[in-house]
Parts: C-alpha cells; structure tokens; sequence
C-alpha cells in the first residue's frame, strides 16, 4: 500500500453554455469530461470522440521532410544502401521495423541497425556509423527515435561522406545536428501542427511522404501504408506519448489492427501474453504488449523484438514470442531486486529529500528506469537510478531519471550539463551518462535545483476527479458513452467518477496477503460491486459509509458480464479531499 495519501481534486463543473453546446453529444458525464479534457465547443468535442485531428497531417509540412524525401527518393532509384539506425525500447523497435517495412515495400534494399543497450548505449556512435559505411555499404543513414542531440556524430558522417536523416522527438539540445536533414517537430522553426508525435510516429510521418512521392511518380507500393498503423499503436502508447490529437486518432486505427492481429509477430505475442485478441487497448499496450517488446532491449538484443514484429513465419514468431515472454518475467524479477536496493539506498540517506538518488555499480543497466519509475510512484519525488555503463571501463555512470508533473527533469539535466557527458529526454524522463570524478558535484547541484522548484509545494500525488456521481447514473448507456473516450492513457486519463457517502453493505479483503479489498456499496435503492486493488488494509478499519473514486468498468465472470467500479481511491466522508 502506498505511503502517500492523495489529493482529491473535483473538476470545476462546466459552465451552462458550454454544456448546452455539448448536450448532442451525450448525456451530462459525458459532457463534463469532454470539457474536463479540454474540449468545450461542438467542433472540438466531436473531432475528438469521432477521433479526427484537427490540425493538418500533411508530412510536408515538417522541417525537413522535403530534404528527406528526395534523398531517400534518390537512393531508392539507384537500389543504393539505407540504414535504418533505431533505438532498443519499444518506441524504436516499432519505428525501426516501420520504415524497414515501408522502404522494402518500396523496392529498397535497407537494413535496420539497432545498437547495444550493453555496448554502445543510446543513440548515434561514431563507431556504429563507420561500420554502417564500410561493411553495410550504407549511403544513406536514417535514424528513428534518436539523433537529434548528436551534433559530433552528424559532422562525423559529413566528414566521412554518409548522408545522415535525422527523425527524433526528443527535445533538441541548444546546438542542432548538421545532418542533411533533421526532422523533428519540436526543433525550433518546425511549423507543424502537433507536437506530440512518438519517434514511431514520425518515422510513419516519414513513410506517408514517401508513399505520397510513390504515387504522384506513378510507382505503387504493394500494401498501403495505413497497414502500419498497428506499429504506431505499440510504439506511441509504450513511449508514453500523449493520445490526443493525430496520436489519438493513429492509436485508435492502430488498435484496430492489432485486434485484427494480421502481423504474425503480434499473433505471437497475443498467445504467450494471454491478452484477448479483440479486446486490446491502450492498457494492454501498456501493462502486457509493450513491455515484452521492451524486455529484449533491455536484458540482451532489441533485434529479437525487430524480427517477431517483421517475421512473417509463424514458427519464428512463436519462438520469438516466447523467448520475449521469458525475458519479460527476468525482467520483472530484476526490476524488483533493483527497486528494493535503491529504495534502501534512498530511504537511509535522507527522509526529506526533494530528489532521490541511488547509485549502484551493480545494478543492471536495462531496468535501472524502471525502478526510478517505481519510486516516484512510491514517494512522489523525482527520481534517479544508475549503474557503472559497462562498456566505458568503469570510469562512466549511466543512468535513468524519471519526474513528476512538478519537476521537468530534462530541463534541469541541462542545467548541469557542464557535468555530464551526455544526457537528454523529456519532461518527465531521462538518461544521461557521468563521470565518476563528477557524479558527486552532479548529485549536488541537481539536488540544489530541486530543493529551488519543490520547496514548499504540497508534494502529493493528485487525482482528477472528472464528475460527481449518483449510484442511480451508473448504467450501461454510460458505459457505452465512455468508451468514446478511448484510448485512455497519458494526457487523456481514464474518467475518473466519486460517490459521496455510500453506504458499505458487504466488504471482504481478497488476493494473496490480503491486499485487496471486494465491496458491495449502496445508495439506500441499488447496490453496485466495487475492487479496489492494494487497499486491502481497509478491511480491518471499515467504516459503514465512503467517498468511493473510481473508474467504471465492465466485469466479465463465467460468461457473465457486470458493472464493477474500479476503485482509485477511498476516502471517509466527511474528511476534506485535499
Ligand atoms: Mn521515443
């Protein structure tokens, strides 16, 4: 059970002539979560539940497209070398097997490249582009998912004669690369309409404007490239993207895909992840999907996530996927080893720490940002996690940050960049490497800039609570209405409902240890099941009535299928919410 309470904050109730507007869209739930979410008039709010972007999507109108274009154009003619030059999370993998899979569609002759969590680390290397030149025979490098924060690699490649095609989404360092072309929307002059993109997506951003190319020529690639929309789905939810706007509407024909599961590879992974084809969403990315195909990266060689996502043998996607499944248990076990030692490393140093920092040479580079994840969940602090990077001779630290809404850790890593020898990321999560002459400075200052921006806020986490419910509105027509919210995941969080002072009619705690609790609530007239995970310790202290916030859901048993909230929190009523 979490050692932190929550803050409860109540949506402000829309206003009437917003909701007027909204009233042919559905009921008043509905309503108010559509303006919770930001979408206040008519044309917003249906563009968002019919799940249209609307800002353009034409890919020419990212900086740098045109450049591309032409040049892999160029290189397509000849039947000349293109490297696509990924990264090892799932984010990578998916954009690397994309445009591999879009660049063969179109008659090239490409090999994806995806370097060594182990040996070489995140990013562009110079060794890795010599060798794509001189054994590959690579004339043309495209990087998805990394690059933009490699300006020494791209003059490398200037000077050596390889025409490098920058793609990332991360935010870009102060000094860009000199690549041929560098396409990433949050460089600065990039007039394109939305932001948000994951590295999957601009590579498919990158394969639409080939395909476009393909057909104003008049040479047709055989498959279109719509069929890759699966691969944006797994990619975008895993990285974490937002799913609004054009990322919402790619996920959501993305799912649809992957509930068809036409790709062997995902075949695969739906038998060994027990995930029900037909019913994937933005969850099952999340908790099964996406990290299976993260697990190859980070315990061995991303390579095996490439191959089951663009094998189209079915013999090698079950092997594939079976030998992902396994290294996704490892990874679980080693997670929680590594999470405890930091945890320890973190609690015995200091207990009011606006930062936490655990350093172990021993800890295994490839989940060292899951266990930062699991402590900022756990303390609600920004969080760092590092290792001694295997393959510098001892001298180097590697690490992972993650944050909270609070805190944009990459801008503060930027802060000490005098420290360090590489870092980048995004708001809410990072790497970067050190020296160890410098890690304690490092420690230090980071420390000093935290205390700066967090001292003196209440450091909880919030929950969002989107309506105030009666038991009585709680049917199957809302249900229905909800799941036009879908996908529901970052920037667009599942609607969050409260119901004040139900009334507890029957409650038992469940699972192993008893860590989860079953209740039967009630409104004097009907009653509704309820679970509510990891709040087992209720059950020795329940009171005869609670402020329940919850997600609704559908529970499916022996054939039988019934409305359950799923519990988010609990609250005794009367208790201020925040
Ligand atoms: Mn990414």
């Amino acid at each position: 059970m979490s050692l932190l309470t929550r803050r409860w904050q109540v949506a402000p109730t829309l206003p009437a002539a917003a909701d007027r507007a909204l009233i042919p869209l559905g009921p008043p739930i509905l309503r108010q979560i559509l303006f919770n979410r930001g979408y206040a008039d008519t044309r917003q709010a249906q563009a968002f539940l019919a799940g249209h972007s609307l800002s353009s999507t034409d890919p020419m109108e990212l900086m740098g497209m045109r450049e591309a274009v032409d040049r892999l154009w160029r290189a397509l003619e000849a039947g000349e070398k293109i490297v696509v030059y990924g990264d090892y999370d799932t984010d990578g993998v998916t954009a690397t097997a994309l445009l591999v899979e879009a660049l063969r569609a179109l008659g090239g002759n490409v090999d994806p490249y995806i370097p060594s969590r182990f040996v070489e680390g995140y990013g562009l290397t110079v060794e890795a582009l010599q060798v794509l030149q001189e054994k590959h025979g690579a004339g043309v490098v495209v990087t998805v998912d990394c690059g933009i924060r490699s300006p020494n690699e791209a003059a490398f490649a200037r000077r050596i004669g390889l025409d490098l095609i920058i793609t990332d989404h991360h935010h870009p360092g102060p000094e860009l690369p000199q690549a041929l072309a560098a396409i990433n929307p949050k460089q600065h002059g990039d007039g394109y309409g939305y932001k948000d993109l994951a590295g999957v997506g601009l590579a498919y951003k990158l394969a639409q404007a080939l395909y476009d190319r393909a057909r104003e020529t008049g040479r047709p690639a055989d498959f279109p490239v719509e069929r890759l929309l699966d691969l944006v789905a797994l990619g975008t939810v895993a990285d974490l993207a937002l799913l609004t706007g054009e990322n919402r509407s790619m996920v959501r024909k993305g799912l649809e895909l992957l509930n068809r599961a036409e790709r062997e590879g995902v075949k695969g992974l739906i038998l060994t992840s027990r995930v029900k084809a037909g019913g994937i969403g933005a969850g099952t990315i999340g908790y099964s999907l996406g990290p299976r195909l993260n697990a190859a990266g980070r315990l061995d060689s991303a390579l095996a996530a490439f191959e089951l996502l663009t094998t189209q043998d079915p013999g090698e996607a079950s092997r594939l996927a079976v030998k992902l499944e396994t290294q996704n248990r490892e990874r679980q076990d080693l997670t929680l080893s590594i999470y405890k030692t930091a945890r320890e490393l973190v609690t015995s140093s200091r207990k009011d720490a606006y930062l936490l920092f655990a350093f172990d040479p021993g800890f295994n580079p490839g989940v060292v940002g899951l266990a930062a994840s699991r402590l900022v969940d756990e303390f609600y602090r920004p969080a760092l996690v590092a290792t001694l990077a295997p393959d510098e001779g001892g001298g180097v630290i590697r690490g992972s940050a993650r944050s909270i809404g609070e805190f944009d850790i990459t801008r503060a890593l930027d802060e000490c960049a005098d420290l360090l020898e590489h870092h980048g990321g995004h708001k809410a999560a990072a790497g970067f490497t050190v020296k160890r002459e410098n890690l304690r400075a490092f420690q230090e200052r980071l420390e000093a800039i935290a205390r700066s921006q967090l001292e003196g806020l209440d450091l909880r986490p919030r929950l969002v609570i989107d309506s105030e419910v009666r038991i009585s509105s709680l049917d199957w027509a809302l249900v229905e209405h909800l799941e036009a919210i879908e996908p529901c995941g970052i920037g667009n969080p599942a609607p969050v409902l409260a119901v004040r002072n139900a009334k507890v009619i029957a409650f038992r705690s469940v699972g192993r240890d008893g860590g989860h609790l079953k209740l039967t609530l009630s409104d004097g007239h009907i009653a509704i099941d309820a679970i509510a995970f990891r709040l087992g310790a209720w059950a020795k202290k329940m009171p005869q009535r609670l402020d329940v916030a919850f997600n609704l859901e559908v529970n499916e048993w022996n054939g039988q299928k019934n409305l359950q909230l799923n519990v988010r929190d609990l609250k005794e009523p009367g208790r201020p919410d925040a």
